[in-house]
This record gives C-alpha cells, sequence and structure tokens, in this order.
C-alpha cells in the first residue's frame, strides 16, 4: 500500500520523496486535491505537524515532517539501497548533498 505524501503536486519539497521513492522502488503517492493554506492548517494536518508545514509523510508508525527526513526515511525502506552509499566517505558525500 502507498505511503500518503502531504503535499501540492508542485511542492519542491515534497520532489525530494517523490524521486527518492522512484529510484528505490517505494510507492508513495501525493494526497489527493491538496489545498495550500488550508488543509495544512486543518486540526488533523497540525496532529501531524505542529508547524503547519509541508511535506508530511504518513508511515506506519506515525507521521513524519522535514523533507530531507522524509526522503532519507523512504529511501532506507529498501534494504541495502546503493543511494545510501557503502563507506564513509559515500555517506559523507550524500550527506553534503541532502543538507544543501
Ligand atoms: N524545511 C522544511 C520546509 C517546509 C516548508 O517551508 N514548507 C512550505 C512550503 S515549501 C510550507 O509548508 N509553507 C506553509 C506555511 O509556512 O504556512 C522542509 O524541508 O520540509
Amino acid at each position: 500500500m502507498a505511503l500518503i505524501l502531504h503535499a501540492g503536486s508542485t511542492n519542491k519539497n515534497a520532489y525530494k520523496a517523490l524521486i527518492a521513492a522512484e529510484y528505490s522502488g517505494v510507492d508513495v503517492k501525493l494526497v489527493e486535491d491538496f489545498q495550500m493554506g488550508v488543509m495544512n492548517k486543518s486540526p488533523g494536518f497540525v496532529k501531524m505537524n505542529p508547524i503547519g508545514k509541508v511535506p508530511v509523510l504518513e508511515t506506519p508508525d506515525g507521521p513524519l515532517f522535514e523533507s530531507n527526513a522524509i526522503a532519507c526515511y523512504v529511501v532506507r525502506l529498501k534494504e541495502n539501497n546503493p543511494l545510501l552509499g557503502s563507506s564513509l566517505i559515500e555517506y559523507g558525500r550524500v550527506e553534503q548533498w541532502i543538507v544543501l
């Protein structure tokens, strides 16, 4: 079953998770008919992210916010995912691009 990502379809921060998902073979879908400034301010959304910002990913273990954290979570869902690197220098290089 797909993990649901809360954000609009043109949100650049949501693209990080969607691209990571595509490269990792993980099923992530944007929530339908997202309306910025409306849905992300609803009580249900604020329970998922108290600062009311997108993206937020619904996971089986609860919601996750911050796009970099979401992208890393998605990548780690695939065992031995080469996107994570396989040596200290590769881990560092992955990290350096994530925090930019
Ligand atoms: N550092 C956050 C930034 C989140 C963020 O600023 N999202 C904007 C849209 S790109 C937002 O939800 N703005 C709505 C608001 O501030 O009310 C991330 O990478 O997820």
